[in-house]
């Protein structure tokens, strides 16, 4: 294994706030143990818990107006695996990485593998890309891809999502997302009817391309670049696709493409029960898809969320949701924040696994809204920082991955190494 922040700085970090580790971790275990939780099934389950980062995360984002770089930005997909291996070995929080084509092309498959294989990672998802032009492209996507009036262009968009299946294929992957930004700008300018008859068209052709155990994820958003209606607009759209593909065929949840105050945990349970979830992309946002940080803005939403997955898990519902970040960091080290995001997703989904699952459903039963809501609440409003904490010293990890992670000078030793690129490409992601 490749340790990429030496160990004793992680060690010497760890041992200044071990002792309040211990103490404050026994303090909540009598205090879980009064409500009949035994903290440490909390932790095994908070430990065996993963998000995937999506490999353009760990570079700075931008918005439509500019994109500010910063030190020792990543400047290839080895890079970017680097600063994924750090926050995989600090926040023990990241075991799987989600490549975007053709972002992250490379020459040799395998050595990427390996690569990653030597910082502990795999590969989760891969991201095809027909919402943009590539270099030496014959055909533009300037008015749709999957969804366009030109069958070539098409064509074209199908080819490039079977690429991503088979380099996904060399490196363990098993599963394909598909986002399109097709859509229209202007009222009339797009027949949705025929429109969505050739995004099924297109899409069945990636799906029978599909080995047997992988699966296609179909990923919905509400608007951008698209302004005046998308193609997959929202779950319902998203879901009639995924039913008319077939099986494998799953509808992706990213938090920030819905419209402003759209019930989230309601879709999730809805798809959830029709077999459809594939899992999501985590983020939060205050008025469209902001894509910041998961959890910095409305962590309760966050854990409404989570209360209907671990709601379902708990009844047995069979379902595999997959895990992923999907965040623009803009003013914060890219590195820090998926640190600090990850472990958000590890506390709100170790605060739904502290409701009482069996009062709930009496307090339901009984029509009883405020001791139901309160025991949502409750679970919430639980400080689980202790076992975040512990599942990351156990795992190898730091207490404080920031702390330790700024103690080690990684960003600046790796500024020194990686030369910033004068002007860069546009910020958005
Ligand atoms: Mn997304």
């Amino acid at each position: 294994m490749t340790h990429l922040i030496d160990r004793s700085v992680i060690d010497a970090h760890n041992a200044r706030l071990q002792r309040d580790l211990d103490s404050d971790y026994a303090h909540l275990g009598e205090q879980l143990a009064r409500r009949g939780i035994d903290i440490e099934t909390v932790r095994a389950q908070v430990a065996a818990f993963g998000v995937a980062i999506p490999s353009w995360g760990v570079g700075t984002g931008g918005t439509r107006f500019a994109r500010f770089p910063g030190q020792g930005e990543p400047r290839h997909v080895f890079d970017k695996l680097q600063d994924c291996g750090v926050i995989q070995q600090l926040a023990r929080a990241t075991p799987t990485v989600s490549l975007h084509i053709p972002w992250d092309k490379c020459s040799d498959w395998n050595e990427l593998r390996q690569t990653a294989s030597a910082y502990g990672l795999a590969f989760d998802a891969m991201n095809s890309n027909t919402f943009s032009d590539q270099k030496g492209q014959a055909h533009s996507y300037k008015y749709g891809s999957l969804t366009h009036t030109d069958a070539a262009t098409r064509a074209q968009a199908v080819a490039h999502n079977l690429e991503c299946i088979e380099i996904g294929q060399k490196l363990g992957s098993r599963a394909l997302t598909v986002w399109v930004g097709d859509g229209s700008n202007f009222p009339g300018q797009q027949h949705f009817r025929r429109a969505f008859d050739r995004y099924l068209d297109s899409s069945a052709q990636i799906y029978a391309a599909l080995p047997s155990d992988w699966r296609m994820f179909l990923e919905h958003k509400i608007a951008e670049p698209a302004f005046y209606s998308t193609v997959i607009q929202d779950w319902g759209s998203s879901f009639l696709a995924a039913q008319a593909l077939g099986p494998k065929a799953q509808c992706l949840v990213d938090l920030g493409h819905h419209a402003p105050n759209v019930n989230i945990e309601l879709i999730v349970a809805r798809l959830i029960a029709a077999g459809k979830l594939a899992g999501f992309h985590f983020n939060d946002s205050k008025y469209g898809d902001d894509d910041l940080d998961a959890g910095s803005v409305s962590p309760y939403r966050l854990f409404l969320v989570f209360n209907e997955l671990v709601a379902a898990a708990h009844e047995g519902v069979p379902f595999e949701p997959a895990y992923m970040l999907d965040q623009s960091h803009n003013v914060t080290d890219p590195i820090e924040s998926l640190m600090t995001s990850a472990a958000q997703v590890l506390r709100t989904y170790a605060q739904a696994l502290l409701v009482d699952r069996q009062a709930l459903d009496a307090a339901q039963d009984g029509n009883d809204a405020m001791t139901a809501t309160h025991l949502l609440k409750q679970g919430f409003q639980t400080d689980v920082t202790p076992i975040l904490q512990r599942v990351r010293l156990d795992a190898g990890g730091a207490i404080d991955p920031v702390g330790a992670y700024r103690a080690s000078g990684y960003r600046q030793r790796v500024a020194g190494e990686r030369p910033a690129v004068v002007g860069g490409s546009g910020g958005i992601v």
